[in-house]
This record gives C-alpha cells, structure tokens and sequence, in this order.
C-alpha cells in the first residue's frame, strides 16, 4: 500500500528564531499566525488540555493545528501551551473545561533541553548551563515555566479548570484517572480505569505509533538524537542537574512560586 504522509519530497528545516507576542517568545509561525489564534472560536463544549511544553500532556490525541480544529467535529479535545493571558477569550466566553498539567520544575527543563535538541524546528538549544538560565528568565518557546504553572493556578479558581500535576500521575493514574472522569461527569467502572491506565503508561505510549510520534520525519523530529517519549519519569533531573544549579532551581522556585501556595514535588 502507498501511504502519503503529507512529509514526501521534505528538505531539511532550519531551526525557528523566538518572537516576542506581549512581551512572551513564541516560535515564529505561531507568532505569525497569532491574529487567528486569538480570535480561535472554542464551542462550549470544548475541552481544552494546556501545560508548559514536556509536562507531559498525555493526550497526543488532542488536536494541536488551527485548520485541524476548525473542521473537526465536536466534542473536540484540544491542546495548548498558551499561557493563561493568552488564551483566546473564546474559551472563558464558552465557559469551556480545561484541564492543566504541571510538572515541576527541574524535570521539565530536561525534558524541554532534550526536546529542543531533537526538534529540528525549535531554536538552537545552547548548551545545558546556557538552556537553565533562559529557562530561569523566561525566554524559551512559551515563555515562562513560572509565569505559566501561576498564572493557570490563579485561574482555577474563576474557572472551570481541573490542575493535575504529573508526578502525581506517575504516583497514581488511576486516582487521577477517575479526577479527570469527575470533572467531566463521567463514571467510569473499574474495568475502563484500568484499561486506561494500561493505554497511557509510558511502556505502552513509547510503543504505540499512535503516540509515540514515529509518524513525524527524521528531519522534524530526529529520534535518535532523543526519543520524544523518552523518560517519563519523576526525578531524572538529578541524572543532569549539577549542586549549584539544583539550588539555584530551588531558590528561583521559592522566589517565584513562595507567594502561591503551589507545591511541587521533585522526587516520589
Ligand atoms: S509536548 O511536546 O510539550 O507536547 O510534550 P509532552 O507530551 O507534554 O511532554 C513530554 C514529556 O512527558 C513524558 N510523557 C510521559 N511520561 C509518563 N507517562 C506517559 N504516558 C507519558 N507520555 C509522555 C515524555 O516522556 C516527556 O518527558 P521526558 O522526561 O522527556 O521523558
């Protein structure tokens, strides 16, 4: 069979330069494209999974392309990295339920250092100190990780807005599973859970082509730089991060997130 993937014919990409949208970096094309963004129509009973990129969406299903989203019918399960001030007020007119995905800190700059590195499309990563410290300042692709994992805390309480945290999700999926089902008015048997479950562990996602992203092109994506389901673990950070720069994490983390009562967990 003659399977067309749309990548036939490809050259090389170059890697994307940061734009700045309200004073945030975006990749290029996106902040290209932020006119429509903005103006995006959520219907209401849109569901919308957002995070900061690599906190570990688990929802590769989710629609990410504007087009794509326009013409899929509802209900429609999308994703976002948006942080919460720029999110098209569509969603908050539509009283849309989102959910949100934090993962601390430390864990996902070297998940996000990693994914730059085999993203043939995000800027040149630098090396790890150099990548820390524009995680620190906000100036990668979205912006700020504090700013972000804040900003969509405060939110939750104005809005319909489900925060999951992923370590707690590695700790227990199922308990998370069945938070997620309650929020969406669902009852799910035990027997769903458990399938569930068994679908989204990372052995099972890091297999399945569906998820594991085999379908996008070396040039793209080059996996063997660093596979995009590549750890998914709790606590890999302390395979990367020197003393020196784990405190200095850990006083940005005081610093910034002291005045929210959002705790993070870097080990289970
Ligand atoms: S993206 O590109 O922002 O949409 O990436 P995202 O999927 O949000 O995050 C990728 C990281 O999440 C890990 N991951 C998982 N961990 C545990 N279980 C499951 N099922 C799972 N799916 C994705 C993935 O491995 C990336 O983390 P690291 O630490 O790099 O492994």
């Amino acid at each position: 069979m003659d399977h067309k993937t749309g990548w036939e014919g490809m050259e090389p990409i170059k890697r994307a330069e940061l734009v700045d949208v309200d004073s945030i970096p975006f990749l290029k094309n996106t902040a290209d494209n932020w006119q429509r963004l903005w103006a995006f129509k959520a219907r209401p009973n849109d569901l919308l999974i957002c995070t900061y990129p690599k906190a570990g969406q688990l929802s590769p299903s989710g629609v990410s392309g504007l087009e794509q989203a326009e013409t899929i019918p509802s209900p429609r399960t999308l994703k976002s990295h948006l942080p919460v001030q720029l999110l098209s007020p569509s969603f908050w007119e539509q009283n849309c339920k989102i959910i949100y995905v934090a993962r601390n800190a430390k864990d996902n700059a070297v998940s996000y250092f990693h994914f730059y590195h085999m993203n043939k499309g995000m800027p040149e990563p630098g090396n790890w100190d150099e990548f820390l410290e524009n995680f620190l300042a906000g100036k990668l692709a979205w912006g700020s990780w504090f700013d972000h994992v804040c900003g969509w805390w405060e939110a939750k309480d104005r809005h319909p807005i489900l925060y999951l945290f992923y370590e707690d999700m590695k700790e227990d999926p199922a308990r998370e599973i069945q938070k997620v089902a309650q929020f969406l008015g669902l009852q799910l048997p035990d027997p769903v859970v458990n399938q569930i479950v068994q679908h989204t562990m990372f052995e099972n996602m890091k297999l399945n082509p569906k998820t594991n992203y085999s379908s996008v092109p070396s040039l793209v994506f080059d996996q063997t730089v660093s596979p995009f389901m590549r750890k998914g673990t709790v606590g890999d950070w302390k395979e990367h991060f020197t003393v020196a720069q784990s405190e200095r994490f850990d006083d940005a983390c005081e610093r910034l997130l002291g005045g929210s009562n959002l705790i993070f967990r870097t080990q289970l």
